[in-house]
C-alpha cells in the first residue's frame, strides 16, 4: 500500500512542476508533433483499414466495430478541419455523402452511434462552412450531412419507444428493436442524448429528437434513490436498478456531462438543476481526498475503491461549472496515477496503489487530456501542457506501430492490443491539439476565429460561433448560435405561416386553429415548429435570420462560470 506521505510528496512535486513556461514556439512545434501523429493513424485508416469501422494497428487491416460506418472516417472528420485541413475535409464530406448508408441489417449500439456518427455528422456540418464547402440556402438549418446526421438518428428512435421513455442499449438499424433485446441499459446509454438530438430539433425544426431525449432524462431522474444517487444498469422496462454501484465513471459518466453541457447549450435550467442535485449526493456520498469512489446507491456504503480512467473528464466538467479548486485537486490525483504508469489504467486501486487485476489496459482515451484542455483554458497554468507533452512522448514512445497507433493490453508491461478505436482521432488527438492552440476558434471568444467564418451580423442576421462551442462527449463540437439562429428561423415561418392563415381564413375558423384533443402530440421545445429541413433535391431561399450578435452566456462558461439568467 502506498503511505500517504509518498503521495502527497509526489502531489507537491507535480503542482511544482508547473513552473516550467512554454514558449508560443515551444507550443507550435509541439502542435506539428501532433499533426504528424494525426496523419500517421488516419493516412493508415485510409491505405489499411477503409472502408471498415476501425484500423487494426499490428496487423494492418480493418476490422467492423460499432457498426459498418466506416466509423474512423466519421469520426475523424472534424478533427482535420480542427487541424486546418480544409481540402481533406471536403473531399471526405462529399465521399460520406456518396456512400453512408445506414439502412443496413446491423445491430447497433444507440449510444455509440449518436455520440460518434450523429455527433460526428452534425459537427460536420455545422463546421462545413469554415471548411470553405458550398452551402446550399438554408444552411445550416439544412444541408446534406444534417440530413445524413438526421438519417442515422431515426434509425436509432425505435430504441426509444418504450413504456417508460427509456431507451434499449441496441437496435438493428434495419428492423427495429429485436424482441428477444435485454431491457438492461446503462445509466449513460439512457441519458446521452440531449446535445444531438436537441442540436437535430433546434435545426431541422423536427422536435422528434429533442422530445425523446428529454423523456429518456425525466423518466431517468425519477429513478435516482432516496440519498439522490442513480445506479449503473436499469431495466427500462421494469425502471428496477440491476447494477446499483453508484460513481461517476463507466456506465454513468456522459448522464452527467449531457445535464452540464446540455445546460449550457441550451440555456435549460430543469437539466441544470438536476445535476445539482446529483452533484451535492456525489460529494456526500463518493468523494474521499478529491477522489471518487464508487458506492452503493441506497445506502452510500463504499463498494469499490476505484479510479477508472472514463472518471478523469470529471475536472473539465468541474471547471466549465467554476469548481475550480477542487477540479485541480482531483486532476492531480489523476495526473499522478498517469506519470506512474505513462498512461492511464482502466481501473486503479486507490488503496493499493496500483492497477486493478485484467483492467490494466490504456486503449488510447482521451479523458485526461480533455480536463487539461479545460483547465489549461481556465487557469493558464502551465501543468497542463507539461501533462499534454508527457501523454504525446507516452503515447508515441508506448503505441506507436508502423501502421497506426495501438491501445495498450497492459500499462505494466506495454504489451500492445490490436486495435485503434475511433475516439484516437476523433477526441484524443483532438484535445490534445486544442491544448496547445489556445487561439482557436473552439476555444470561443478568440479574435481569430470570429473573423474567419460567420453571416453577417452588422443587420442583425446570423453570428455563428458567437456563444463558443459545446463538445459532445466524443469531442464533436457543436455550435449553440446555430440552435437559437434555426428555432428563430423555424419561429418566423410559424409567424409568418400565422399571419397568412389570418388574413385567409374566415374569422371563426382561423381562431381555432389548435389540434383536437387526440391529435396533440408532446410540445415542442422553444422556437419550434413543423419541419423546415429542405428534402434531398428541394430549394428554398431562407429569410434573413434575425439573432442578437452575442445570445448565449454559454461564453461565460469558458471562464469558469455556468449562469441560469441573463446576469
Ligand atoms: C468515447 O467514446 C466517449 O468519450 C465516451 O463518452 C466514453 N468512451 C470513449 C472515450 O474513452
Amino acid at each position: 500500500m502506498r503511505s500517504p506521505v509518498c503521495v502527497t510528496l509526489l502531489v507537491w512535486l507535480l503542482s511544482d512542476a508547473a513552473a516550467r513556461q512554454f514558449t508560443e514556439e515551444e507550443m507550435a512545434a509541439v502542435r506539428q508533433r501532433i499533426k504528424s501523429m494525426f496523419y500517421h493513424a488516419y493516412n493508415s485508416y485510409l491505405d489499411n483499414a477503409f472502408p471498415y469501422d476501425e484500423l487494426r494497428p499490428l496487423t494492418c487491416d480493418g476490422q467492423d466495430t460499432w457498426g459498418s460506418f466506416s466509423l474512423t472516417l466519421i469520426d475523424a472528420l472534424d478533427t482535420l478541419l480542427v487541424l486546418g485541413n480544409h481540402s481533406e475535409f471536403q473531399r471526405v464530406a462529399s465521399l460520406l455523402q456518396d456512400t453512408a448508408d445506414f439502412d443496413i441489417d446491423v445491430n447497433a449500439s444507440v449510444f455509440e452511434t449518436n455520440i460518434r456518427v450523429v455527433g460526428g455528422l452534425l459537427s460536420a456540418h455545422l463546421l462545413a462552412g469554415r471548411a470553405g464547402m458550398d452551402l446550399e440556402p438554408g444552411w445550416p438549418c439544412s444541408g446534406p450531412l444534417l440530413r445524413m446526421a438526421e438519417d442515422a438518428a431515426r434509425k436509432l428512435l425505435p430504441a426509444f419507444q418504450t413504456p417508460t421513455g427509456m431507451p434499449y442499449g441496441t437496435v438493428n438499424l434495419l428492423n427495429g428493436v429485436s424482441p428477444t433485446e435485454t431491457p438492461v441499459t446503462c445509466t449513460a446509454g439512457v441519458g446521452t442524448f440531449i446535445l444531438e438530438f436537441a442540436t437535430l430539433s433546434r435545426l431541422t425544426g423536427d422536435a422528434t429528437y429533442e422530445n425523446a431525449a428529454r423523456r429518456a432524462l425525466r423518466a431517468l431522474w425519477k429513478t435516482r434513490s432516496d440519498i439522490g444517487l442513480v445506479g449503473n444498469h436499469i431495466d427500462i422496462l421494469s425502471k428496477k436498478w440491476v447494477a446499483q454501484d453508484a460513481g461517476i465513471g463507466a456506465g454513468v459518466d456522459s448522464y452527467f456531462e449531457y445535464l452540464v453541457k446540455g445546460a449550457i447549450m441550451l440555456q435549460d435550467e430543469e437539466l441544470l438543476s438536476m445535476f445539482l442535485e446529483y452533484d451535492r449526493a456525489i460529494q456526500n456520498y463518493t468523494r474521499f481526498d478529491d477522489w471518487y469512489l464508487w458506492v452503493q446507491m441506497h445506502k452510500g456504503t463504499v463498494s469499490m475503491p476505484v479510479f477508472q480512467s472514463l472518471e478523469a473528464f470529471w475536472p473539465g466538467l468541474q471547471s466549465l461549472l467554476g469548481n475550480l479548486d477542487s477540479a485541480v485537486r482531483t486532476f492531480q490525483n489523476y495526473y499522478s496515477v498517469w506519470r506512474q504508469f505513462g498512461g492511464l489504467p482502466e481501473f486503479y486501486s486507490i488503496p493499493q496503489g496500483y492497477t486493478v487485476d485484467k483492467r490494466e489496459g490504456y486503449p488510447l482515451r482521451p479523458e485526461l487530456i480533455e480536463s487539461a484542455m479545460y483547465l489549461f483554458r481556465a487557469t493558464g497554468d502551465h501543468t497542463y501542457l507539461q501533462l499534454g507533452l508527457d501523454a504525446l512522448e507516452s503515447i508515441e514512445k508506448i503505441t506507436r506501430t508502423p501502421c497506426g497507433y495501438a491501445s495498450v493490453k497492459d500499462l505494466r508491461d506495454h504489451q500492445l492490443d490490436n486495435r485503434m478505436e475511433s475516439f484516437f482521432l476523433a477526441e484524443t488527438i483532438k484535445y490534445l491539439y486544442l491544448l496547445f492552440d489556445p487561439a482557436h476558434f473552439l476555444h470561443g471568444g478568440g479574435a481569430e476565429g470570429d473573423g474567419s467564418w460567420e453571416e453577417g451580423g452588422e443587420e442583425g442576421q446570423c453570428v455563428l460561433g458567437a456563444g463558443g462551442f459545446i463538445f459532445n462527449t466524443e469531442a464533436h463540437p457543436l455550435d449553440p448560435a446555430a440552435l437559437y439562429c434555426c428555432s428563430r428561423h423555424a419561429q418566423d415561418r410559424r409567424e409568418l405561416r400565422d399571419v397568412l392563415l389570418s388574413l385567409s381564413e374566415p374569422a371563426e375558423k382561423s381562431s381555432s386553429k389548435s389540434k383536437p384533443p387526440n391529435q396533440q402530440t408532446e410540445s415542442p421545445p422553444p422556437g419550434q415548429s413543423d419541419s423546415i429541413a429542405l428534402k434531398p433535391g428541394e430549394k428554398k431561399t431562407p429569410p434573413l435570420l434575425s439573432c442578437p450578435v452575442q445570445p448565449f452566456s454559454a461564453r461565460l462558461s469558458i471562464l469558469g462560470q455556468v449562469f441560469t439568467d441573463n446576469t
